[in-house]
């Protein structure tokens, strides 16, 4: 029998067609002006030889002793039963929770397995994981966790909520600014996306709305494709971006053009910061000649630009890129400090905006609603690491770290559980976790796929995709609720997560805690009932369940300019009355809460640190180029990349090289080339123009590893490559792009 039916996704709405209990093709959803084309290789992946079809344990594992963990990633499995292999992990969670206590059970499975409100992943595991008495969890994310430590001592508020709630809408933008500075760029490749699912794609659009208006566009990247349309490309070195900011609040500051009474009224500390701006504390004047040598853009565009900013209304936006790397934290608060200087913050279209493009929902008017969540306990755990330390918590347990202030301890974990994400696609010096790995004495990973994670594990359960389950779509930012109707059955043995979930808390006897007695269907009614009575509280009419289903989705009336808001007219106007959440109530340009942690790597205002890893560094001279490794454009992290990998010469990926450096080497398009450092080997097909600076390569993430005999990664994962460093002590964040590489014709 054949059906269609629209689903959701992260990449948006889609219509799946299904016959004989198979996903036999896509089409775009009518409403989406320009839909993504990502779901295209759905119907090869979810029937893909790489599912895992039924419960799998490690024979190692299984024989006991010291489990051989050395050999994950290279033994064969058993596949089980589901009630012996359920029965196994049981026992193993609660030996673990017995002999070492909650502690020593890493819950932080970060990732960002699929959209649907209630079959969301990690939301399951972490409520089993709190119904079992805690586990160590995770802060924060790869996308922003450097933003989320830094923005609350700058512009005092919640990363998240700064950046759904105080951000210039698009049509404000479109009516307002006259320049738009684009650190980074702003990326309809990566606004495709959004966390739960962007069903009108509209960064082009605007895009080209701001052409024909006349908006200035520049885009400061070292890709000229980081902005849509003919926007002018200021081709700047990665890792140097604070350079350049300082040298145009350089022009400001000493061109009279930087605006004193917003200074005086709205920021604290910028004497402190002027100091060190001007060379008087420490000799050197951030001139944009000083500039210009790092940044490697000409000194005179530089202070152009700086002039045109002050006198133009002008939004300075930074793409999330910049604060994954080593020192993430000061391109982050030296562009609210030149936003500052500009005195634009809370006008109309002017000011500071962080992630535009990088996902889709940043920046579209739409009445933010609550709700649709499954509620995950409380977890009697309080320690966590910061999500991307994970490699340093497995490697030194019980030593100590400095995060965000804060003097910590690295857990002894014993037993790891992931579920929805892919370290070893996401992390950084793959080989390094790879060490890490060998250390727990168990891990259990649920996962649809034979990823390098689930490759990884011990105790594997097949998981179902969201189109073998019905679910609930909505997401922050969009207007359209989603009926996810089960679309096929589950492919193999694979059961829902809540499911094992379920199976597995009746195993340890807190099955009731757990489920409180509702089935799946049961905790989507409950869960919408709660929805549409906050909603209707809001003043919005929401169909009943059985309605939503019979319509497939729904166009909430939250969308639109009506829902469009300055944000912080009432700062600017009163600081007083409408003061920010630092401890000054003023924008932080010198935080003495920093400054009281006493951290080189992040003094009490924004500095330019030259990273470990850059175009200028003495490491440069072995590996003379710089390595930046952006999302992929054709799919989500390493979603669906098994149906990729299939297509003719897609494998190795492309990696993207300017043509000078080619020529140097004496590569021609299409050559297979080998990327390597001190660090990690991996193979790449190059793709040679002049996109891209010279001394600058891009690698997309999202390949499964896969590890030669020489520890080569033949499929072009660039995490065999990046280094992995923590931001700062402050935020702790990734440094991904802070990696140099050397390149050369792959010879055997
Ligand atoms: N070098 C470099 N590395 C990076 C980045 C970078 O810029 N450069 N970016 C980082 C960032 S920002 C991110 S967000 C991460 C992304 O890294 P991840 O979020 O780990 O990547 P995904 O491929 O989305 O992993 C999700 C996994 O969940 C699985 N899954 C899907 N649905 C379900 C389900 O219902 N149940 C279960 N159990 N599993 C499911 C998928 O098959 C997939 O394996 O990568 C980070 N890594
Ligand atoms: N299609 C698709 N879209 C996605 C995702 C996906 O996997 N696929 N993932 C989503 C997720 S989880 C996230 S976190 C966001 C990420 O959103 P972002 O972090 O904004 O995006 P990236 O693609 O990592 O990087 C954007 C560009 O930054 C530039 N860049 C790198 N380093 C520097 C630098 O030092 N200075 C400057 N000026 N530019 C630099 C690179 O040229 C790169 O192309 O994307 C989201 N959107
Ligand atoms: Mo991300």
């Amino acid at each position: 029998m054949k059906t269609e039916k629209v689903t959701t996704s992260h990449w948006g709405a889609f219509r799946v067609i299904t016959a004989d209990g198979r996903i036999t093709d896509v089409k775009p959803f009518e409403a989406d002006p320009n839909p993504s084309r990502i779901p295209e290789n759905l119907p090869a992946a979810v029937h893909h030889r790489t599912r895992i079809t039924r419960p799998s344990i490690r024979r190692g594992w299984l024989d006991g002793g010291d489990r051989a963990r050395e050999r994950r990633g290279s033994d064969p499995y058993v596949e089980l039963p589901w009630d012996e292999a359920l029965d196994i992990a049981a026992a193993e969670l609660e030996r673990v929770r017995q002999t070492h206590g909650n502690e020593s059970i890493y819950g932080g499975s970060y990732g960002w397995a699929s959209a649907g409100r209630f079959h969301h992943a990690l939301g399951q595991l972490h409520r089993f994981l709190n119904t079992i008495g805690g586990y160590v969890f995770s802060f924060a994310s790869y996308s922003t966790a450097t933003a989320q430590a830094i923005i609350p001592h700058v512009l005092g508020s919640n990363f998240l909520k700064f950046l759904w709630g105080s951000q210039n809408a698009w049509p404000i933008i479109a009516q307002h600014t006259q320049t738009l500075v684009m650190f980074g760029g702003i990326n309809p490749k990566n606004s495709q996306v959004s966390m739960g699912g962007v069903t009108h794609h509209e960064t082009e659009t605007w895009f080209k709305a701001f052409e024909k208006s006349g908006m200035r566009r520049i885009n400061i990247s070292p890709q000229s494709t980081d902005t849509p349309g003919n926007a002018e490309w200021l081709a700047i070195i990665p890792g140097t971006d604070t350079a350049m900011m300082m040298g145009m609040a350089h022009v400001l500051e000493t061109e009279n053009l930087a605006d004193r009474d917003f200074l005086n009224r709205c920021t604290t500390g910028y004497d402190r910061f002027r100091a060190y701006l001007t060379g008087e504390t420490d000799g050197q004047p951030k001139t944009p000649e000083w500039a210009a040598k790092i940044c490697g853009i000409d000194a005179e565009v530089i202070r152009n630009l700086a002039q045109t900013m002050a006198t133009t209304r002008t939004l300075i936006t930074v793409a999330w890129s910049l604060q994954r790397a080593q020192h993430g934290e000061q391109p982050y608060w030296m562009a609210a400090t030149l936003a500052a200087m500009l005195g634009q913050i809370g006008l109309a279209g002017g000011g500071i905006g962080y992630g535009y493009g990088a996902i889709g929902g940043v920046g579209v008017a739409a009445k933010r609603l609550k709700g649709l969540t499954f509620p995950q306990g409380q977890n009697p755990v309080s320690n966590f690491i910061p999500v991307a330390r994970i490699a340093d918590m497995l490697l030194n347990p019980g030593s100590t770290y400095e995060f965000n202030g804060q003097k910590r301890h690295y857990p002894d974990i014993r037993l790891i559980y992931w579920c929805g994400g892919n370290p070893f696609h996401h992390h950084q010096d793959l080989n390094r976790l790879d060490q890490a790995w060998k250390k727990p004495e168990t891990i259990i990973v649920h996962e649809p796929w034979w990823t390098a994670t689930a490759k990884r594990a011990d105790i594997v359960f097949p998981a179902t995709t969201s189109y073998e389950r019905e679910d609930i779509g909505r997401a922050q930012g969009d207007s359209y609720l989603f009926h996810m109707p089960q679309l096929i059955p589950p492919v193999g043995d694979a059961r829902d997560d809540y499911d094992i979930f379920s199976e597995l808390a009746n195993r340890m006897g807190v099955g009731d805690a757990f489920t409180e007695g509702r089935d799946a269907k049961g905790w989507l009614h409950h869960m919408y009932e709660e929805f549409r009575q906050e909603a209707s509280a809001e003043g919005i009419d929401v169909p009943s369940f059985d309605e939503l289903c019979e319509r497939n989705w729904v166009d909430l009336p939250i969308r639109g300019s009506q829902f469009a808001e300055v944000p912080f007219t009432a700062f600017r106007e009163n600081p007083d009355a409408a003061p920010l959440g630092t401890p000054s109530g003023r924008i932080e340009i010198f935080s003495e809460t920093i400054d009281s942690f006493g951290y080189d790597d992040c003094p009490g205002h924004p500095v330019w640190l030259a990273p470990d890893e850059w175009l200028g560094a003495s490491l440069a001279k072995q590996f003379p180029l710089h390595l930046v490794s952006p999302q992929p454009g054709d799919k989500l992290h390493s979603q669906m990349e098994c149906a990729i990998a299939d297509l003719p010469g897609a494998r190795p990926m492309p990696i993207l090289m300017n043509s000078a450096d080619a020529q140097r080497r004496d590569i021609k398009e299409g050559d297979l080339v080998r990327v390597f450092n001190a660090r990690g080997t991996c193979q790449a097909r190059a793709r040679v123009n002049d996109e891209i600076r010279p001394g600058v390569v891009a690698l997309s993430t999202g390949a499964w590893l896969d590890t030669d005999a020489d520890g080569t990664d033949t499929q072009g994962n660039p995490n065999i490559l990046t280094r992995d460093l923590g931001t700062s002590r402050l935020g702790q964040g990734c440094s991904a792009h802070t990696t140099l590489v050397e390149i050369g014709r792959w010879s055997s």
